[in-house]
């Protein structure tokens, strides 16, 4: 039988894409996206859709009883560098949000519950190469504080109420159906929207700040993997780290302008260049590829090819 899902935080990034994924496998009838406002008419127009508020239970709870919910996807949270702005903020809807999702799955026997962790759990103290699943752990920002206390609740509800939350660490995702929000590394994102429309990116990062990173069809191929896989294999109960690739913006650059000639890239470091410097530049994702077989698809050459066709489609 097919699960009857609903997705919190539908209009975002990974939330929008999911939905559509989602849909294409279990049909339209049994994917109920949602989030606080109609901020993404692709998503609102496309389907089911209702008004939820991530941090107020009773608004998950009606939506969860009307359509009789059984998965849940909380996808709602604010990123990194917003998050540095609004600390408060930042902490109550990432850290509500889920305690309303995880208290759901216990009360109502919500068969399973996705919430994505991030690389922003790791902090200076982390080895920065090779990142390992288990290691120090002293993030610097609100949005990987949130995300690290979150996870150590995922194992608890999982450990003492046996709620089924599977989670992973997101490193930056690359995508260019929907706008990012408020991250690090949207830059990864943005470079590929400027070199189309003005053929030249102002990087909020230096040029040599290597991060983690992936494009979205291969997140998502993670996210429903993970959920898809048998319950006895998800040995990881607070998150998985996730990789594919790493790279610098010059790196990235160089490969828009092996499309693209006269692009030009200049560096202005903001704020978000220490939240950078915080997090790993490589991942070992071994548990991941061990115990439920992950394993990505696209190269840094791959993710351009595909970002500038997208793109120049798009605007031109
Ligand atoms: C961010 O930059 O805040 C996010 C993340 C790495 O979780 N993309």
């Amino acid at each position: 039988m097919n699960p009857k899902i609903l997705i919190i935080g539908a209009c975002g990034q990974i939330g929008s894409e999911l939905t559509f994924k989602l849909r294409g496998i279990y049909g339209d009838e049994n994917v109920i996206a949602s989030d606080i406002s109609y901020s993404n008419l692709d998503i609102v127009n496309s389907g089911l859709f209702e008004i939820v508020d991530a941090q107020d239970y009773a608004s998950i709870n009606m939506c969860i009883e009307k359509h009789n919910i059984d998965t849940v996807y909380l996808m709602a949270a604010m990123l990194s560098a917003t998050g540095e702005k609004f600390p408060m903020k930042a902490w109550e809807l990432n850290v509500n949000s889920l305690f309303n999702v995880l208290n759901l799955a216990k009360a109502k026997f919500i068969k399973q519950v996705f919430w994505p962790s991030s690389i922003a759990v790791f902090g200076p103290s982390t080895p920065s190469e090779n990142t390992p699943q288990y290691t120090a752990m002293e993030p610097t920002t609100v949005y990987g504080i949130t995300k690290q206390v979150g996870e150590r609740w995922c194992e608890y509800y999982n450990q003492k109420y046996g709620v089924d939350v599977r989670s992973l660490r997101y490193p930056g995702i690359v995508s260019w159906k929907t706008q990012t929000g408020g991250g690090t590394t949207d830059y990864a994102v943005d470079i590929y929207h400027k070199a189309i429309t003005d053929k030249k990116f102002d990087c909020f990062l230096s040029e040599n700040t290597k991060l983690p990173m992936m494009y979205m069809d291969d997140a998502i191929k993670a996210t429903i993997d993970i959920m898809r896989a048998d319950a006895d294999t998800i040995k990881i109960r607070s998150s998985y780290n996730l990789a594919a690739i790493s790279f610098t913006p010059k790196e990235v650059a160089q490969s828009i302008k092996n499309h693209i000639p006269e692009f030009e890239i200049s560096y202005t470091p903001d704020y978000r260049q220490a939240i950078a410097d915080s997090w790993p530049k490589s991942i070992n994702d071994d548990a991941a590829r061990q115990d439920w077989h992950w394993k990505h698809a696209f190269s840094l050459e791959a993710i351009t090819k595909e970002m500038l066709f997208q793109l120049d489609k798009k605007y031109n």
